[in-house]
């Protein structure tokens, strides 16, 4: 039985997402953020790092979102091609989201709604990468089906949970036609539905 520490984040929904995909059993347990349990002296002592997602997966405690998808991909032999070139594909659009949607989606929803100080700047310097990053996303989604292709794989899940809590970085799907069509099929798979459902249930009504 694999053990997953998370909470209804963007970063969390892709770990149900993915072992629900691959058919694994699995036991989650909600780290609440908002009440701070992430800082916790026991969540700390599995992750010094403080944040959610984490696998827990026999003697292997492993955190990061893109870490861990990669380690389940490897571990069953799907959602992570073999052929040499698209391998490499699937991790350029994998990395593209570790490094630059979800820094830039995170970092433009924490200036627009969170900051206690208006900062036009920070706004400005944000929203305008997450924008540049989404059209870029919508451009290659106008010729490609999924990320990589005609193959679906760790790299969709991956993306699925910034533009599922879009929102929050104020992005949206009016002119971005393929992305928008892309997210629908995303949110027409069972096991993504199952997956959003096991990661709406760990956060307590507000
Ligand atoms: N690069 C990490 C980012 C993890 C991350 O920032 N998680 C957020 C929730 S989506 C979190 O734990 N925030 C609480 C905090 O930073 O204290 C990953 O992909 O797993």
């Amino acid at each position: 039985m694999l053990t997953v520490y998370a909470f209804s984040t963007p970063n969390s929904v892709k770990v149900p997402i993915a072992l629900e995909e691959l058919g694994l059993a699995y036991d989650l347990r909600p780290v609440n953020i908002r009440a701070g349990a992430q800082k916790s002296a026991d969540y700390l002592a599995l992750n010094p790092n403080g944040k959610v997602p984490l696998l827990i997966d026999g003697d292997l405690v492993l955190a990061e979102s893109g870490a861990i998808l990669v380690h389940l991909a490897e571990k069953t032999g799907h959602l992570l091609p073999v052929e040499p070139h698209l391998r490499a594909r699937t991790f350029q659009w994998l990395f593209v989201q570790l490094s630059g949607t979800g820094p830039a989606f995170g970092q433009s929803g924490y200036w627009q709604r969170l900051a206690s100080d208006r900062n036009p700047a920070a706004i400005a310097r944000y929203k305008a990468e997450s924008d540049r990053l989404a059209d870029l996303i919508d451009a290659h989604l106008g010729t490609h089906r999924w990320f990589v292709g005609d193959e679906y794989t760790i790299a969709d899940i991956a993306h699925f949970g910034w533009f599922w809590r879009r929102d929050f970085a104020g992005i949206g799907f009016a002119d971005r036609p393929a992305l928008a069509r892309w997210f629908a099929e995303m949110e027409a798979r069972p096991a993504v539905q199952r997956g959003i459902a096991a990661t709406l249930a760990l956060a307590p009504a507000p």
